[in-house]
């Protein structure tokens, strides 16, 4: 029985793992990772049970500077999700010394004066002293309510991390119901993974200038098989081009990853349709963003 909840803000700079966490915790895919700066774009709750407790993940798009009307929205995605919460959860790199955005993030930080919990991610790629060294730096800076030493990527000190989530829970109802696990719409997480795709296996500005409408979202009565119709805009013809690749080698690669991560996330079989359209300068436009689902 849930008989409590909190809500925890995840934040730090872009690529520190943010998202792999999210999904590490939830234990589901719901938030896409790359090691490409700005793959979040939306503020995406991710939910998880925990005994007693609800706990409310945000996952929000990394701090940055807005260089356009997209830019825009995701900066306010995370104001926002910073003003409202239990407790942060600042992730940062295992890396010994405060950099910059962590600095604004502190400060931040300080002036909610939220409980916040140090999340210290991708310790397998450190060695202990280092670890230590990363801890001090931090424990300089701000005095966190607990500092937490994970592994995203490998799962290692996600029960530690939920149990200090937990203890920030205070008495109330249940949010969302319990097989819930993020409050995107699936047709919204799918055309995320297609999305994620093109960030993995495309280079540059290309991927950061691509949106994606789902236009077909149904299910067969006959044998229950999803269908899903997506388009895929970018901003240029020389865009398209490499999107759909040599005899269309490229599109059909993407499309085939999307679909097995979309067949793992509903557990139904999904036919994918996919077509590449140009709409230049869609990321200054608020009614193109709108479309895309890039507004309140
Ligand atoms: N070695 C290692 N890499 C990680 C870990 N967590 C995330 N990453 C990688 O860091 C990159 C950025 O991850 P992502 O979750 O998209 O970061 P975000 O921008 O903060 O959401 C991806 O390439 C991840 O695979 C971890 O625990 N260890
Ligand atoms: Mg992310």
């Amino acid at each position: 029985m849930i008989t409590k909840n909190v809500m925890v803000t995840i934040a730090g700079r872009p690529n520190v793992g943010k998202s792999t966490l999210t999904n590490a915790l939830v234990g589901e895919k719901i938030s896409i990772v790359s090691n490409k700066p700005q793959t979040t774009r939306n503020r995406i709750f991710a939910i998880l049970n925990k005994d007693d407790t609800q706990i409310v993940l945000t996952d929000t798009p990394g701090f940055h500077r807005a260089k356009n009307r997209l830019g825009d929205y995701m900066v306010k995605c995370v104001e926002e999700s910073v003003a409202d919460v239990d407790v942060i959860a600042l992730v940062v790199e295992p890396i010994p010394n405060v950099g910059v955005q962590e600095e604004q993030l502190i400060a931040k930080i300080k002036a909610t004066r939220a409980p916040s919990i140090l999340v210290i991610n991708k310790i397998d790629t450190v060695e202990k002293p280092e670890l230590l060294e990363v801890i001090a730096a931090y424990s300089a800076k701000h005095n966190f309510d607990a500092i937490i030493p994970v592994s995203a990527r490998k799962k290692q000190g996600l029960d530690e991390l939920i149990e200090e989530m937990k203890k920030h829970a205070i008495e109330g109802p249940q949010l969302f119901p319990d097989d819930m696990v993020t409050d995107q719409p699936e047709r919204q997480v799918c055309a995320e993974f297609i999305r994620e795709k093109l960030l993995l296996c495309l280079q540059h500005e290309i991927p950061h200038g691509t949106a994606i409408e789902i236009t077909r979202f149904a299910q067969r009565d006959s044998d229950d098989v999803i269908e899903v119709e997506a388009t895929i805009y970018c901003e240029r013809d020389s865009h398209k081009g490499i999107i759909i690749g040599k005899k269309g080698a490229m599109l059909k690669k993407i499309g085939e990853m999307a679909r097995k991560d979309m067949e793992t996330f509903m557990g139904a079989k999904v036919y994918l349709q996919t077509w590449v359209k140009v709409k230049e300068n869609w990321r200054d436009s608020a009614g193109l963003l709108r479309n895309f689902g890039y507004s309140e």
